[in-house]
């Protein structure tokens, strides 16, 4: 756009930059106490993956120690780790699961 310098009168161009808003992954820990079942269920109910994905995930977070499970805007991803923490601790499973931003 052409916005008018304010003192010669002359026509500067300015360009508008539209960042986009940053992602966050969400991960999810390994640990030596959450049923292997638990954690594929955890998988299909939160981040909607089919079983044989979430059994996937799961084996490369035993095997690994972490992975990647998701990647949302803040909030969602917030949603998705609080989601996850309040359902391993009412079933009483130490599973962890965090986010970083992309
Ligand atoms: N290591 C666990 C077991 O052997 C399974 C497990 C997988 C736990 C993934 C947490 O995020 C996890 N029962």
């Amino acid at each position: 756009k052409d916005d008018d310098d304010g003192e010669s009168g002359v026509a500067v161009k300015t360009r508008t930059r539209t960042k986009r808003p940053p992602l966050y992954k969400v991960l999810l820990l390994n640990d030596d106490f959450t049923p292997m079942e638990f954690v594929v269920h955890i998988l299909e109910r939160f981040f909607g993956m089919s079983h044989a994905q979430a059994f996937e995930i799961m084996l490369t977070v035993h095997k690994r120690g972490v992975a990647v499970v998701g990647v949302f805007s803040h909030e969602i991803a917030e949603t998705k780790v609080t989601q996850v923490m309040d359902f391993a601790r009412r079933h009483q499973h130490p599973l962890q699961c965090t986010m970083e931003k992309e």
